[in-house]
This record gives structure tokens, C-alpha cells and sequence, in this order.
């Protein structure tokens, strides 16, 4: 269509009631429902959340265990063809998943368009990665008068439990992977974006994916989240949020009766960049602002610690600052806006509190200041702190609040020293002109994802696997080529082929 975005967005929006309610075998429930606010101003109801109850979880669970078997025996290359048409839809009708993530989720409109993308690569890159690896069994070479063939197939159930700050790339990406893998999905979103998670389950199936195959149960992790996986038919868990609800999780699945059976977790970082006084500074500057303050510094990704090494610290400092005033923070309609709300006020409070507790404890560099025009919404100013050690940091600040601890150039050891003792390995970034050191440096640290001479978030799909190591979580990476078979199970079939004349077909995977 040639309407531009914005008023096609608008339209959408427009006749509000949206409503999220289970969505059990192909069918939405009614219940008593409560408001869903926006974070651009609390006073606005953007819809409806009906929570799921105790018996609508049991029944999703028992709905999709009955079903998965033939979803698994549809094959890798079928499964495909759905998350290929799923992508499509995603695509043809992206007006109304724009305006919930500006609205619901509080997203500015450059990062609601690159998370739709996200979306959208996710069901084609798991699509082709079902097509290749749960298409045709492979044949593995053995003696004579025997054939061997190890096939992959669906595990069972899958629970997929998203969180709020990617309700609609990760939302898909986990439902998308698991479905491409054989699973049924019974699906718990984050309490405070129900809605878009809604408007995805209902592309899901009419994409194809059967009513009976995927269900979504949306509510708190208390009600619904901990029934779902202490369920002892649900054969997997994919999980993003917090390193704490990860434990949980764990927890739950270790004292269920049943079988044992894998958690795919994706959790919080403590991420850093060292930047040595070989860097180019405008250019730190930029991957700075664009790692520790866009999107609110609401990725997992995102930067939170920056070592400079002593000669330049004092001259970055000041250019950051600089550049910081530069950032407009604002309502997320408007195209001028570079940094949205906070999720929600017990976010926001989280962040308030770390900050009274640096302002005792650390040098106040930079606050952004929230304009008195947005006082209706869950608002907060990015900082910039300097702390005189690591030890500052006991957990993850997730929040545009950066932290700048200077070092000497013999003390590069103690700064590795330091990042390993938290026990996360997301993000991590490098700003050096010495080669070695840098290729060095990403050899000895434990995390995931390592990003030299640039910003160090926004991986994308298919190009740069996500995913950390330690507290950040279990791997495989998202959007790379083993993830999904952690979402299978794999079977070993050997045949004593003079049996049947000589040899044996493949059983083609759904054909
Ligand atoms: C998250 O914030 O929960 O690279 C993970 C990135 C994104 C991060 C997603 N893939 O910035």
C-alpha cells in the first residue's frame, strides 16, 4: 500500500479494543478483564488483558500434547511453509503490531520497525533451518548389510514465557522455533504486553498452524507462568527474562514428576566495553549512545559498564556528556523522539532507587532531565556515572543509566578480572586500534557476543547468533543454525537391511 506508515498506524489504532484472553484451541476466552495502561501516559487504557485460569492452563497443555504428534509428522518442510506464510503476514498487515509496540510497549518507531523485521527474519530463517535439518534424516555411512539414519523430531509441549522489552521479535522467535522443530506451543507472554502477543497468536493460525497446536495463556508469572511448568506433560521450556525467574524455572522443572527435559534461557547481562586510548573517540561516542541509551537501555544487550583507560577518560567523558544532551526523550509518536518510557512504575522505581543509591556512592557526570510534559507517563532520564569499581554493580541496571570505571594501561588484567567475577557473559564490546588486544581480549572473555569497533546491540537474525553464557543463560544462540535442535529429541534408527532385500528407504520426515 502507498498510505504512509504513520497514518496507516494511526488507522489502526484508531478503533482501539484490543483484547488479550486465552486463546485455547483455536478459540478466545472471555473472563473478567482489566485495563492495560501505555507507558506514554498511565491515564490511557490501550486494552483488555482476561488472564488465564488454573483450568484454562490444564486444558491448553492437554490440548496440545493430544496434538503434537501430527504436527510433528507433517515434517520439517511443511512447518516450513507455514512459518514462511506467518512471516508474509507479519509483513502484509504490520500496521496494527507497529502501533501496539509504540503504544503497549512504548517503543519509538525506528525500534518498533527493526523489531518487526526481527520478527519477520526469525519465521524465515527457522523455516529454512526446518526445511534442511528436520527435512530429510541423515545418513550416516556404516557397515555393510546396515543402515544408519539419525532422524530429529519434536519433543513434545513446548512453554514459551517472552518478556516485555522484545513482545514481538522474541515473542516469534521462540513460538517460530519451537513450532519448526515438531513441538506444540502453549505460549505466556509478558503481563505487560498481552495485546501484541494476542495479535501474533491469531497470525499463527491463520498462517496455518492449527488452533489445537498453539495456545496462548496470557497473566502473571505467579498464576500462570509457574502452573505452566510445573505441568509434567510439558516437554521443553523457552525462556527470556530475568536470571532469577530462569532459577525458578529450574527449580520447578527439577521437582516435577516426569520426564527431565531441557530449558532454552536467555537472561540479563552485566555488559561492558573497554575502550583503550588507541580509540577513535567520535566513533566510541556514537556505539555508546546507541548501546546504553536507545531503546531506553532496555536490552539485555545493552551497555552498562564502560572502562576508559585513564589518558582518555576525562575527554570521553566530556564528549559523551555532550553528546547526551543531544538526546530528545519524548512520547514515542513523535519521530523526533530517540528515548521512550520505562516499561512500567515498578521498573521505573528499580532504576530510581540504583540512582539515589549512585548519587551517595559514585560522580554524577550527565542526568538528562524528564521534561514536565511527560509526567503522565513512566519517564526516566538517562545518567551517567562515574564508580570506582565493578563491586558497584551487583546485578543488572535495566535502564538507561551508564557506568564509567577508569583504568591504567598495566591494569587490563584486573578489568577482565573484575567482569568475570559477575558471573554474566552476554554483550561485550571492544575500542581498540591494537589488534592483538582486541582478538585477545575476546578469546579470554566468557560471553556470548563480542563486538569490536562498534555498537554491541541489535544482533541480527541468521548473521550474529544471540545469546550469552554463566548467569546470561543456557544457549543455543537465537538466530543461529543449532538452536533449534535443542528443541528436539533425536532418534537413531539402525536396520539389519538383508532383512528386507538389500536396503532400506528413508522415511522421509513427513513425507
Ligand atoms: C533482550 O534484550 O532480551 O542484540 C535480548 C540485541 C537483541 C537483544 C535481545 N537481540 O540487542
Amino acid at each position: 500500500t502507498v498510505e504512509p506508515l504513520l497514518h496507516r498506524i494511526d488507522k489502526a489504532m484508531a478503533g482501539g479494543g484490543w483484547t488479550a484472553a486465552p486463546i485455547v484451541g483455536g478459540r478466545q476466552l472471555s473472563g473478567q478483564g482489566r485495563p492495560v495502561s501505555s507507558p506514554v501516559d498511565r491515564s490511557r487504557t490501550v486494552g483488555t488483558l482476561v488472564e488465564a485460569t488454573a483450568a484454562q492452563v490444564e486444558e491448553a497443555v492437554g490440548l496440545a500434547a493430544a496434538a503434537q504428534p501430527g504436527w510433528d509428522r507433517l515434517g520439517g518442510k511443511r512447518r516450513a511453509d507455514i512459518l514462511n506464510r506467518m512471516a508474509d503476514a507479519l509483513e502484509a498487515d504490520d500496521a496494527p503490531l507497529l502501533g501496539l509496540l509504540v503504544h503497549e510497549a512504548g517503543k519509538i518507531l525506528p525500534d518498533a520497525t527493526s523489531e518487526l523485521r526481527e520478527a519477520v527474519d526469525f519465521c524465515r530463517y527457522y523455516a529454512a533451518r526446518a526445511r534442511e535439518q528436520f527435512g530429510t534424516p541423515l545418513r550416516l555411512p556404516g557397515p555393510t548389510g546396515e543402515s544408519n539414519d539419525l532422524y530429529l523430531a519434536g519433543r513434545g509441549v513446548f512453554a514459551c514465557i517472552s518478556p516485555w522489552n522484545f513482545p514481538l521479535a522474541i515473542f516469534v522467535g521462540q513460538m517460530a522455533a519451537a513450532l519448526a522443530a515438531g513441538n506444540s506451543v502453549v505460549a505466556k507472554p509478558a503481563e505487560q504486553t498481552p495485546l501484541i502477543a494476542a495479535e501474533v497468536v491469531r497470525r499463527f493460525h491463520r498462517a496455518g498452524v492449527p488452533g489445537a497446536v498453539l495456545h496462548l495463556l496470557p497473566g502473571t508469572g505467579e498464576t500462570v507462568g509457574a502452573r505452566l511448568v510445573a505441568d509434567p506433560r510439558v516437554a521443553g521450556v523457552a525462556f527470556t527474562g530475568s536470571t532469577e525467574t530462569a532459577r525458578a524455572i529450574n527449580r520447578t522443572l527439577a521437582d516435577r514428576d516426569g520426564p527431565i527435559v531441557p530449558l532454552i534461557a536467555e537472561t540479563g547481562g552485566q555488559n561492558a566495553m573497554i575502550v583503550d586510548s588507541t580509540a577513535l573517540l567520535e566513533q566510541v561516542v556514537d556505539d555508546c549512545i546507541q548501546s546504553a541509551f536507545l531503546s531506553a537501555g532496555q536490552r539485555c544487550s545493552a551497555l552498562r559498564v564502560l572502562y576508559a583507560q585513564e589518558e582518555i577518560a576525562d575527554r570521553l567523558a566530556a564528549m559523551l556528556s555532550g553528546a547526551m544532551d543531544m538526546l530528545t526523550l519524548g512520547d514515542p509518536r513523535h519521530l523526533a523522539t530517540d528515548v521512550g518510557p520505562i516499561i512500567d512504575d515498578p521498573a521505573r522505581q528499580v532504576l530510581e532507587e540504583h540512582v539515589r543509591r549512585m548519587d551517595r556512592e559514585a560522580r554524577l557526570i550527565k542526568a538528562v532531565p524528564v521534561p514536565e510534559s511527560l509526567s503522565a507517563g513512566t519517564f526516566f532520564g538517562p545518567r551517567f556515572y562515574e564508580i570506582d569499581g565493578i563491586a558497584r554493580l551487583p546485578r543488572e541496571v535495566f535502564g538507561p543509566v551508564l557506568h564509567m570505571i577508569r583504568f591504567r594501561s598495566g591494569e587490563i588484567d584486573g578489568v577482565v578480572r573484575g567482569l568475570q567475577s559477575t558471573g554474566y557473559g552476554l554483550t561485550f564490546g571492544i575500542h581498540s586500534r591494537l589488534e592483538t588486544r582486541a582478538f585477545e581480549l575476546f578469546r579470554t572473555m566468557g560471553v556470548g557476543n563480542t563486538y569490536i569497533n562498534r555498537n554491541m546491540v541489535g544482533a541480527v537474525v541468521g548473521v550474529q547468533p544471540f545469546g550469552g553464557q554463566g548467569l546470561s543463560g543456557t544457549g543455543p544462540k537465537a538466530g543461529g543454525p543449532h538452536y533449534l535442535l535443542r528443541f528436539a529429541t533425536e532418534k537413531t534408527l539402525t536396520v539389519n537391511t538383508t532383512a528386507f532385500g538389500g536396503n532400506t528407504a528413508l522415511l522421509a520426515l513427513g513425507g
